[in-house]
């Protein structure tokens, strides 16, 4: 039978006054003659929220009724972005409350500006977490996103004398409207303590686990509506609590410090985001984060989500836990002990189960970012979990073993179990064991993967080898990012796109009109200007809209080489100063740098401070800063990219080949008309294939090349002794020139770059100059320049989120879609 539904608020602007109103004076406590704009953003969040709640409602019965298969995409992070306009654009509510607010005397505009970013995540694994769960609820897919609700995200960063100042990033400060806590269904935690054996009453030999302490977690659900198809999803997103045993023991006066202690220990779980996106560090905090999320996950899934009864044998029917990255892996033997040793399954039984339960997505090729886990520690916090990895190991290697005739070597090779530089547990190779499906992020990065990162166990096991390019929500990325070009491409070929990405080769003849290109051209200058209000108003940074707009965002790392980029920098500066070039025979550009480096990494913070001391130097100079400009926004974050994009000429995709595994803002940069300046590396292989050579600036090494240097010993001095464009670029660096003559200031990098440039940014510096040289060339000609950008724009649809995430059904999920009832 229905469950009776409340109806949503009338579509009208009088339906949408009256419900704004409702919450101004009964949520919110205040008068417009008295709210301020934080109150007002509140109360429109509320009301756009009410919009969705009956979807939402209506979604999680359907779920519930038809039982079909679902997934669940178990992530760390969900670098969400705001939360006010995606509802808007999801419901068809922008035209209605911009003129329901206008009645009221307010601008939509200013309350969108209240609202504090949820940024759960660090960059591109988290923001891609945040863009499938979107595809997935536009898809109609039946699918829950688990994650942590962090009460801190990433750390908000200024600058200090050009230098990373971090500041801690208190977003709830001012109220979450969009989120609902529900400590009715919390779930206990259990860590520490110790496993014992037991024979049960079959008189079977088991193991038990007493562990020493616990943890609630409390589930908040967060909507994630998909695009106008009447569906909303749910994020749930755990929040750590004592017990009631630590609330107990405060009024045990005695004790009282003590128990406060402990509440304040279990609550620390989920009290901070680590802002570490590549070397994990190995924290007790982080592994206990990562197990509280998955264990309350898993046991939300099987106690809320399933028919009471439900027998467990079938759960793969029901579920696919897809693992983003390493850091829910802890799931595997978390569903084997909950199998085994709550639902008294045999062993075989259960792990037949979990091997189907899973899937793997591994996002790197670094081998310093490989997760691993000392066995001490995990032995400390998870004995019983321990004890199961132990197992799945033991039986694998006898497989391993078996299969290739007492290879002991490769035995030791693909243990889950590293001996050096201490017992660990690798987690990308019990993932790989204990899961269904691996796949890479991207053609090359895939291919790697199997080639080299996990060669052993692409032999053993090939037909879990899979790959899936990833993609970034149209939504959000083009549609409310980049409302002039959205237009445009509507007028001309409908609106369809916006669900159907692959749509946009129709744009693909508009290339060859001139009037097309103008209105192309109007759109891209009229984004400039609003990126120049946002850098005004957040930063106080001047830039000229009339110049070619260079942009590099990302998070900082030497692989990623901002330093090159840096580099093409210093050499125009030094060229100008030199007389080499005349100021006018350059073509003038604004480069753009946003990057946060993570807190310990002192490289990254140095070349932060580099790029800053550049900059200013640049910038004041009479010559140079007529033609050359450095623009370092800090806390560069998804609201900032959301004008940044679709303001850009130039995307930026300058990693040494065989080191990003995908990239994403690659995709949102071409998807909005910039051409890229790349190397063959990640997704800027696929974008460049889709795009076409004649659109797309090429460079570098390639990356059997770069292996291959690095194979038999790369050398930078030889690229440096070879290039004196090069010397005199780091002779300034090195002479103190941008850090007022101290010449200590950047050694360390240049000292790095001549000793041992791990990323090859110098074999790398004259290929990226030729490659700058014949981006001016063709800026020069802005009908050519443009037709290149409309064709990047046209045949980007491959990379929507949507596309993905029909390739993880199709190869990895095996669920369908379930259009409501
Ligand atoms: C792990 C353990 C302890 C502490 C931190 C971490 C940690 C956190 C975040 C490790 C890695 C990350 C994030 C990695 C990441 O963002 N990778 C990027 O993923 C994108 C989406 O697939 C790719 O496009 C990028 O190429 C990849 O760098």
């Amino acid at each position: 039978e229905n469950t009776p539904l409340i109806s949503s608020p009338e579509h009208s602007v009088e339906g949408f006054v009256r419900e704004f109103m409702r919450e101004l004076n009964f949520s919110q406590g205040t008068v417009l003659e008295r709210s301020t704009v934080n109150d007002e953003y509140l109360a429109l969040a509320r009301t756009v929220r009410h919009y969705l709640m009956a979807q939402w409602m209506e979604t999680t019965v359907d779920h519930y009724r038809a039982q079909p298969k679902a997934v669940a995409y178990l992530s760390a992070e969900y670098l969400l972005g705001r939360q006010l306009d995606n509802a808007l654009i999801a419901t068809d509510l922008v035209e209605i409350a911009t003129e329901a607010l206008a009645s009221l005397g307010l601008d939509l505009a200013d309350l969108r500006e209240a609202e504090v970013e949820p940024g759960l995540g660090n960059g591109g694994l988290g923001r891609l977490a945040a863009c499938f769960i979107d595809s997935l609820a536009t898809m109609s897919v039946p699918a829950i996103g688990y994650g942590i609700r962090y009460e801190y995200g990433i750390f908000r960063q200024t600058f200090a004398d050009g230098r990373q100042v971090e500041e801690p990033d208190n977003w709830l400060e001012y109220g979450s409207p969009w989120e609902f806590a529900h400590p009715e269904h919390e779930v206990t935690v259990g860590f520490g303590g110790h496993t014992e054996k037991y024979t049960d009453d079959d008189g079977v030999e088991r193991s038990r686990w007493v562990p020493g302490w616990r943890v609630l977690g409390v589930p908040h659900n967060y909507m994630v509506p998909g695009y106008r198809n009447g569906r909303v999803n749910t994020l749930r997103l755990w929040s750590a609590r004592a017990t009631h045993a630590f609330d107990l023991k405060i009024f045990n006066y005695g004790d009282y410090a003590e128990a406060v202690r402990s509440q304040t220990f279990a609550e620390n779980i989920s009290k901070v985001l680590y802002p570490e996106d590549s070397t994990p560090q190995g924290k007790e905090l982080r592994l206990q984060q990562q197990y509280f999320f998955v264990a309350c996950s898993i046991r939300d899934f099987i106690d809320q989500l399933l028919p009471r009864g439900f027998d467990l044998h079938r759960l793969p029917e029901r579920i696919v836990f897809q693992l983003n990255d390493t850091h829910p892996v802890i799931g595997i033997p978390e569903l084997m002990r909950v199998l085994v040793d709550e639902h008294g399954f045999e062993w075989d039984d259960a792990w037949d189960v979990t091997r189907r339960c899973f899937a793997y997505t591994c996002h790197t090729l670094l081998p310093e970012a490989l997760e691993v886990w000392p066995v001490e520690l995990m032995g400390r916090l998870l004995p019983r979990h321990l004890e199961i990895i132990y197992r799945i190991n033991d039986e694998f290697l006898a497989d391993v073993r078996e299969r290739s005739g007492g290879d002991e070597l490769l035995v030791r090779r693909m243990s889950i179990i590293a001996e050096h530089p201490e017992r660990a547990v690798r987690m990308a190779y019990l993932a790989t064991v204990g899961g269904a499906r691996v796949n890479g992020v991207a053609e090359l990065h895939s291919q790697l993967l199997r080639d080299k990162v996990l060669a052993d166990f692409a032999s053993f096991f090939p037909e879990k080898f899979t790959n899936v390019t990833n993609g970034v929500t149209p939504r959000r990325f083009v549609k409310l990012a980049n409302p002039g070009l959205s237009g445009l491409i509507t007028e001309a070929i409908g609106d369809g796109w916006v669900t159907d990405l692959d749509r946009l080769r129709e744009l693909e003849p508009l290339a060859e009109d001139a009037e097309f290109r103008r209105r192309f051209r109007e759109v891209k200058a009229a984004n400039k200007d609003r990126l120049v209000d946002l850098l005004r108003r957040r930063d106080g940074i001047e830039i000229d809209p009339s110049t070619m707009l260079d942009v590099m965002v990302k998070r900082l790392h030497e692989y990623k080489r901002q330093l090159l980029k840096l580099l093409h920098v210093v050499t125009v500066y030094d060229r100008i100063t030199t007389g080499e070039l005349a100021v006018a025979g350059v073509t003038p550009r604004t480069v753009v740098f946003g990057a946060k480096a993570a807190p310990g990494y002192v490289m990254a913070k140095q070349i932060i401070a580099l790029i800053n001391h550049v900059g200013a130097v640049v910038n004041s100079h009479p010559e140079v800063s007529g033609v050359l400009r450095v623009a370092f926004p800090a806390n560069y974050n998804v609201t900032v990219a959301e004008t940044l994009v679709p303001a850009a000429d130039l995307s930026e995709q300058i990693s040494l080949a065989g080191k990003e595994a995908s990239g994403t803002g690659n995709m949102k940069f071409a998807l909005n008309g910039a051409l890229t300046i790349g190397t063959d590396d990640g997704a800027n292989v696929e974008i460049r294939k889709l795009v076409g050579d004649d659109n797309f600036f090429l460079f570098g090494l390639t990356e059997p090349e770069a292996s291959a240097i690095a194979e038999r010993g790369y050398r930078p001095t030889s690229y440096y002794e070879e290039n004196e464009s090069l010397r005199r670029a780091l002779h300034l660096i090195a002479t103190g020139v941008f850090s007022h003559g101290d010449r200590s200031t950047f050694e360390p990098v240049v000292s790095n770059l001549l000793g041992e440039d791990r990323f090859m940014v110098l074999a790398d510096y004259q290929s990226y100059l030729d490659a700058q040289e014949r981006v001016d060339a063709a800026y020069a000609d802005p009908e050519a320049w443009s037709r290149s950008a409309v064709l990047n724009v046209a045949r980007s649809g491959f990379f929507s989120s949507d596309r993905s995430m029909r390739d993880y059904l199709e190869r990895i999920w095996h669920a369908e879609p379930l259009p409501s009832s």
